[in-house]
């Protein structure tokens, strides 16, 4: 693995070592290109892991397109991502280590060497030998490369004895709530979506999100397919889509439950595929029956019609298929209601056809080998305390449990994180040793006391899965580390030589990692290396004859490991803990989902996106906005009792009455007075996963005085 992959004029022209020794040397372990097209793949938190194309000219990225060889990515990359140049070459990349001079939070710092800083940070470790727990590691996918994103890093916080960490920010609740029906992150496969006659697009902004999924339902509809979308927002994808079920947030699973109850006394059911290939269908028939369309209709805050229609669909159209995306877990159901989506399919046997189904998540069809890259015999018999990454805040503020030290990369805690008024006091606090490893100098790396400069995804080797298609990509480094940049490898590769660890897992190189992240049976690491991609070899409908990866090898309507813990065994309606129209105080409903244009908190400072967003923005429906006396752009006071947010009110049919939208993460500090949206939400927590309730939130919103 020393050469880019050559697509057509590389391969002409000899690869130079200059700019790859200087990679080395910069401790990258990647040949990086001096002239040609190197293929590598997009790191982000985004279904489609596209693969890229970078063009190089004398050591510098002139060029970054979608990969046209590519099936699911088709020479398309997303406006942000198109503008990956930008950020690789943004005046604001972090380029040299930096130790902080000012209080925590006024992001002052000066450049310190890189042995100066690691020296220190192993000091703070070392001195913390009988109490490893002290330590906790903070990531998530702000690259969602396995070896960048959990690889050499897991492997020293397995040696240190370190607190492990429960990444539950985004996707938990949903997908355990598969898990224990269907048996994992398992479904459809993106790309049968375009056989497809109805498609239910629900919690999810494809256009904004999965913009290779919408290709597919686009593909669909040509071929007289109905789309609908189940969203509160009226968003791009609502816009584009036949019909639009503009449900209050929270209450999909009295949806779900309903249109089950319509099914079945329409007798639009499957009973050979039910009886042959499910689990507790009598006791969900009884519950479903519990739920009329009218009983539905008005904890759903639609039209009684609308659910009759709908369910109707759903009961004669063959095959039928359904997107659903974590935008619909973000609550206090969100497990359940998750549940009671997956049930659908199987009641209808939609899952006969390759063309029906559902699909959350293929990334439970990847068999990554995470023993291998994490290395967990580390721990040698020791079981550290888990801390939840969703209530960081808390977790930083307990005195009874300290924190001592935290280390911060591929994730930016002090912008993403709930209830950022504890979040910002938690990293505030004098006695705790930050680290933040980062590209940018973001809201979290004000609060470190070193901040270490780190490499992209043109700078540093990976190897991918997806969440949103079946294949595996491989990234190889296009350039040279910007200044001093290290890859994350490398930076936890010498901090475990300084701690003097000698097992030869330590010195494993990038290469290595990415051969030992799946069993060579199930992939052509030749065909990955030639090609950048490889697709799995996985069946066209899963599910057609059962064979659902649960401990029955059913679809488990009634799930017997979740009563052994005590829960319901059921899926049922569980209502947000802020339950719309329970409070006089805050009688607004707040979702916060994603911009268009950024992707969670990356790309806010890359000014061409910034700029196409504008300013942070609350979407309000003109009734609520006008017995509010708010004007379409003025500044308003959004407000709850954990803190209050200002930004520019949008006054829009996009709101539904009683819910507004506060559009993506922005950096606080690049916000209208030093907020963001999750200064408003809570760390309250998810009845399946432990995850965030991000969209179960009630808010009051004020003209600004
Ligand atoms: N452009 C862009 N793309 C992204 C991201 C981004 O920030 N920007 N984020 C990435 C990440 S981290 C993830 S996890 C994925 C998936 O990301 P998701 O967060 O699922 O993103 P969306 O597809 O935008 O879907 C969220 C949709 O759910 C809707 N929604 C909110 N509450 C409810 C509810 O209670 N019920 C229902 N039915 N709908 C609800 C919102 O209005 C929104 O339209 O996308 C990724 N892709
Ligand atoms: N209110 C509200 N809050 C939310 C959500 C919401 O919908 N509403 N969505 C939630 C969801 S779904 C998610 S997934 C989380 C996302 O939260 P995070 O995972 O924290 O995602 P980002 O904000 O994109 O931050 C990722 C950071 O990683 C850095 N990074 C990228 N690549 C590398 C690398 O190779 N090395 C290092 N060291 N750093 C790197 C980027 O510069 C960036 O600052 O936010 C959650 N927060
Ligand atoms: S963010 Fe998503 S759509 Fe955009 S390039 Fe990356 S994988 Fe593709
Ligand atoms: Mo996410």
């Amino acid at each position: 693995m020393t050469s880019p992959i050559a697509l057509d004029d590389a391969a002409a022209s000899p690869v130079s070592r200059t700019s790859a020794t200087s990679a080395a040397a910069a401790g990258a372990a990647a040949a990086a290109a001096s002239a040609g097209r190197v293929i590598g793949a997009c790191p982000h938190d985004c279904p489609d892991t596209c693969s890229f194309v970078t063009t190089v000219q004398d050591g510098v990225a002139v060029k970054l397109q979608g990969n046209p060889d590519h099936f699911h990515t088709a020479g398309v990359l997303c406006t942000k991502v198109s503008r990956y140049l930008e950020r690789n070459a943004h005046e604001g990349r972090l380029v040299q280590p930096m130790k902080r001079v000012g209080p925590k939070g006024s992001g002052r710092f000066e450049p310190v060497g890189w042995d100066e800083a690691l020296d220190h940070i192993v000091r703070e470790l070392k001195r913390r030998a009988d109490r490893p727990e002290t330590i906790v590691p903070y990531s998530y996918a702000g690259t969602m490369g396995l070896v960048q994103g959990e690889s050499m890093d897991r492997r020293f916080f397995h040696k240190l004895g370190a607190s492990l960490l429960d990444r539950t920010i985004c996707s938990t609740a949903g997908g355990e709530a598969f898990g224990y029906t269907l048996g994992g992150k398992v479904g459809m496969r993106v790309e049968f979506f375009a056989e497809s006659k109805l498609i239910l697009i629900w919690g999810s902004n494809s256009i904004g999100s999965n913009l290779h999924f919408w290709r597919h339902a686009q593909a669909a509809r040509r071929a007289g397919a109905r789309l609908v979308c189940i969203d509160p927002r009226k968003s791009e994808t609502a816009d584009k889509c036949d019909e639009h079920v503009a449900l209050l947030p929270g209450t999909d699973a009295a949806l779900a439950l309903s249109m089950m109850h319509e099914l079945i006394v329409n007798d639009w059911l499957d009973h050979a595929y039910i009886a042959a290939h499910t689990v507790g269908w009598e006791q969900l028939r009884e519950r479903a029956l519990q739920w009329p369309p009218s009983r539905a209709a008005v904890v759903c805050g639609v039209p009684e019609t609308q659910i009759v229609a709908l369910a109707g669909a759903y009961g004669t159209t063959r095959p039928a298929a359904i997107r659903l995306n974590y935008g619909m877990q973000r609550v206090h159901g969100g497990g359940n209601a998750a549940r009671a989506v997956a049930c659908l399919p199987a009641l209808v046997g939609a899952w006969r056809e390759r063309a029906g189904g559902v699909l959350l998540s293929s990334s439970g069809q990847f068999p990554v080998d995470r023993a291998a890259l994490h290395r967990p015999d580390l721990l040698a018999g020791r079981r550290p305390r888990t801390i939840n990454m969703t209530t960081i805040g808390d977790a930083l503020l307990d005195r009874a449990h300290p924190v001592e030290v935290l280390f911060v990369y591929n994730s930016n805690p002090v912008a993403i994180a709930p209830d950022s008024s504890k979040v910002v006091q938690g990293f505030a606090r004098d006695d705790l040793f930050t680290v933040v490893l980062e590209q940018f100098q973001t809201d979290t790396a004000d609060y470190a006391d070193y901040v270490l400069p780190a490499t992209t995804q043109l700078e540093h080797w990976d190897i991918h899965f997806s969440y949103g298609h079946t294949d595996v990509l491989l990234n190889r480094p296009a350039l040279a580390p910007r200044g001093e940049a290290r890859s994350n490898t490398w930076v936890f590769r010498e901090l475990a030589r300084r701690m003097g660890y000698d097992e030869p897992c330590f010195v494993d190189d990038d290469e290595t990692l990415c051969r030992a992240a799946y069993p060579p049976a199930v992939l052509d690491f030749d065909e990955l290396q030639q090609r950048g991609f490889a697709s799995l070899r996985i069946p066209e409908a899963p599910f057609a004859e059962g064979n659902f990866p649960t401990p029955s090898g059913r679809c488990e309507f009634f799930s017997a490991r979740l009563a052994a813990l005590g829960l319901d065994g059921l899926p049922d309606h569980v209502p947000n803990r802020e339950l719309p129209g329970s409070s006089a105080r805050y009688p607004l409903a707040m979702i916060s989902p994603p911009a268009r244009n950024f992707l969670n908190s990356t790309f806010v400072n890359v000014q061409s996106l910034r700029s196409m967003e504008g300013e942070p923005l609350l979407e309000i429906n003109p009734v609520d906005a006008a017995s509010r006396g708010i004007a379409d752009g003025a500044v308003v006071r959004v407000f709850n009792d954990r803190g209050e947010y200002r930004c520019r009110a949008e006054v829009s049919a996009r709101a539904r009455p009683g819910v507004v939208n506060g559009l993506g993460i922005w950096w606080r500090k690049l916000g209208l007075a030093g907020t963001n949206v999750n200064e408003l939400t809570s760390q309250a927590l998810t009845d399946i996963g432990r995850g965030p309730t991000f969209y179960d939130c009630l808010v009051e919103v004020a003209a600004d005085a």
